[in-house]
């Protein structure tokens, strides 16, 4: 095979549109199963994993491989759910044709928005199928429609279903301009037919827009078309795969995937008109001195190979999969990997069909697979030629959606749960975790709850420990409102050497996000030079732990005016402590309040759902900051509380049937409502008994 032979198909698309049983009827078309797997009995070949057979949904993206019309054929299923949107940035990164899948029955959603985004920031070469045309109720037309509305006018319509509904087997489709007529049988082979009567205005509508559409995108046919010069089919084409492969024309296809109908001419198009890696624009990175350098698609060319995904296997290890964007990989060879500086045998390569593989001794440009055993190799990293270093541009993965803490519940488990939270993470990198040392709680964050309830799930499987998640605290702050001073004098005599350090310090608020200021206002030398800086350290450590909830105190002034020092006594530690116990006594003067972190929130939902998520914000003490429509959905932003934030992605999932998804970013702190802040006092002075 040669990189022309090869087409690399992500298949991607909302939650449960169809997307693995789309991968199932392509692989049983083409002769890899006896038969279809199903979602309900846990037997496809892409939800392999336990959990995806458990909860019915694909959560990892999966591999497979087919042969059609000569040409090797990619599959790349991914999940639909958001909680994993990094395994598709990831899939989408590699892949040269995204399929978007689209459900007949509820047409585009949050998840059609997001893909097609990313596809389009990538300049990902893309095609629609709109699925599950054997159900009640369907509207082909206005799905194109909204399509069309939402994408641009380069979303054409290159086929259409004859009798969708119960027993859908018709396709009428304009390249061929016949109705494709599939088998009953679920195999996936089709016969042709002429078009019917009772379509052929429909028909005859649908092929001359299709026409033009192509010869718009193409110089010579327009000169063509306006003169009235004739065009030949090959001429047509021809367009049309340069089109599509240039990301200038979306097709879109029809699909039932369940009954096996559509899925193979799905195949021939994107065989005869998808792209391969060498329609692609050359790729970059950068070399050993930040160089930037770009490999074309080329046999010839060094090797580099991105991998953009690893998973842990039991009895085999860690695999990574990877696409080569040049040259060849092959077994047995020595590869750089310039993010780790280290060089990895390569001892084993593999293609795959989800959880089977079959052993290959090299893999060409082009084309995908996986290796197991790297050591020093993780998920974004580039491997290559060592005489060659370069290190691809990366998959940029999305910011955390949500937070909890994470517990051990064993005590002495700590150090395991460490290294297998370390190891979750550089398989997925948008699952994070750090020890927050103000809360002093493990923080996990990802794109969902439900990713997170995986990651519980894995280390009790892969690394053996058991641990818990919960409602995080949350790092309030607190602040002044007024301005207070006070004088400390601090006096001790003790046997020996005594202490003294005795100061006036006065506290004043400052604007919000301003940050903490210190004021030597000192005249005469009352307290020596020497002396001002450990009174400002015991400032800054009193400033650790406000009084009220024992939070970090913000946006303060503190000015030294006044005090004085004793020739033996006086010393940096009196000095520190004076300044600590002034500020604290200054703070129980000055209207001292607690300030919670506010987020800005983007919420996306279909509009029917606007009405509760609004109400649902308010509930939360949100404030609406406004809305707007983008394409077929609202855009509610919003500021809401950290505090009101947990677990609100699923909340969110469950109030709009799983098609609304958010963004948060920190905003600025607040202060809270008295009856919070009375909860939050009550709470830490109970604490602290
Ligand atoms: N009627 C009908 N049902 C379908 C069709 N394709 C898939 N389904 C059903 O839709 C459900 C979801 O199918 P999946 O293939 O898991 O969908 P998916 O897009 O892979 O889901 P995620 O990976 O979890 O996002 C299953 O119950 C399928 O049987 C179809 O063409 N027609
Ligand atoms: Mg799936």
């Amino acid at each position: 095979m040669t990189v022309e032979d090869i087409r690399n198909v992500g298949i991607v698309g909302h939650g449960g549109v169809g997307k693995t049983i789309l991968a199932e009827a392509m692989l049983h078309s083409a002769g890899i199963t006896n038969r279809m797997g199903t979602i309900e009995d846990g037997n496809t070949v892409s939800d392999f994993h336990g959990q995806e057979v458990e909860r019915q949904i694909s959560i990892s993206t999966s591999m497979m491989h087919l042969s059609w019309l000569k040409h090797k054929v990619n599959l790349v299923d991914t999940p639909g759910y958001m909680d994993f949107i990094g395994e598709v940035y990831g899939a989408m990164h590699v892949v040269d044709t995204g399929l978007i899948v689209v459900d007949a029955n509820s047409g585009i959603d949050v998840g059609t928005e997001v893909v097609w985004q990313y596809g389009k920031e990538h300049d990902l070469s893309k095609i629609f199928v709109i699925n599950k045309l054997d159900k009640e109720n369907t509207n082909f037309d206005k799905i194109v429609e909204d399509l069309r509305e939402s994408f641009g006018p380069d979303v054409i319509k290159v086929q259409f279903p004859y009798n969708p509904g119960p027993g859908f087997d018709g396709i009428v489709d304009l390249i061929r301009c016949k109705l494709l007529r599939f088998a009953k049988d679920g195999s996936g082979t089709f016969t042709q037919e002429d078009v019917p009567a009772d379509v052929k205005d429909i028909f005859d509508e649908a092929r001359l827009q299709f026409m033009e559409s192509i010869i718009e995108h193409d110089e010579d046919l327009m000169t063509k078309y306006v003169s009235d010069e004739p065009i030949s089919e090959e001429e047509l084409k021809k367009a049309l795969s340069h089109a599509v492969k240039h990301n200038e024309i979306y097709p879109v296809l029809c699909a039932s995937a369940k009954t096996n109908v559509g899925p193979a001419r799905i195949l021939d198009i994107v065989v005869n008109y998808g792209a391969s890696a060498s329609d692609l624009p050359d790729v970059h990175g950068t070399d050993g001195d930040g160089n930037d350098v770009s490999r074309k698609c080329a046999a010839g060319e060094p090797m580099s190979a991105l991998i953009f995904k690893t998973i842990s296997e039991p009895h085999v290890g860690e695999i990574s999969f990877i696409k080569v964007y040049s040259g060849t990989l092959k077994v047995g060879s020595d590869v750089y990997n310039a993010a780790s500086d280290s060089t990895e045998r390569i001892s084993t390569l593999f293609v795959l069909n989800g959880k089977e593989r079959k052993d290959t001794p090299q893999i060409e440009c082009g084309d995908m697979g996986a290796i197991i055993k790297l050591r020093n190799s993780h998920t974004n990293d580039t491997l290559c030629d060592r005489s060659a270093p370069i290190a691809l541009t990366k998959i940029s993965f999305p910011e955390p959606v949500t937070r909890a803490a994470l517990h051990a519940v064993n005590k002495g488990d700590e150090d395991k749960i460490g290294f297998g939270l370390h190891a979750l993470h550089q398989e997925d990198p948008t699952f994070h975790h750090y020890y927050d040392g103000e809360l002093k709680q493990t923080i996990v964050s990802g794109q969902g709850e439900l990713q997170l309830d995986i990651v519980v799930h894995r280390l009790k499987k892969r690394f053996n420990v058991d641990v818990e998640l919960s409602e995080p605290k949350i790092p309030y702050r607190e602040t002044i409102t007024k301005t207070a001073d006070f004088r400390r004098k601090y006096k001790k005599q003790t046997g020996g050497r005594g202490q003294y350090g005795d100061v006036h310090v006065e506290i004043k608020p400052r604007e919000r996000g301003s940050g903490f200021e210190f004021i030597d206002n000192i005249v005469g030398g009352v307290v020596p030079s020497k002396y001002i800086p450990a009174v400002e350290k015991g400032i800054r450590q009193a400033m650790e732990e406000g009084a009220l909830t024992g939070s970090k105190v913000i946006d303060v002034s503190a000015r030294i005016f006044d005090g004085s020092y004793h020739n033996v006594d006086s010393s940096d530690m009196a000095f520190q402590i004076a300044g600590a116990q002034a500020f604290k006594e200054c703070m129980r003067k000055a209207g001292a309040i607690v300030l919670e972190p506010i987020y800005k929130v983007d919420i996306r939902v279909p509009e029917e759902y606007m009405g509760t998520v609004m109400g649902d914000v308010n509930s939360r003490r949100g404030k609406v900051l406004g809305m707007e429509m983008a394409g077929k959905f609202q855009v509610i932003r919003a500021e809401i509380p950290l505090a009101e934030l947990y677990k609100y992605s699923s909340m969110l999932r469950s109030m709009t049937q799983g098609r609304g998804r958010h963004h948060r970013e920190f905003s600025h702190y607040e202060p809270t409502p008295r009856d919070v802040q009375s909860k939050l006092m009550a709470a830490y002075s109970s604490e602290d008994e």
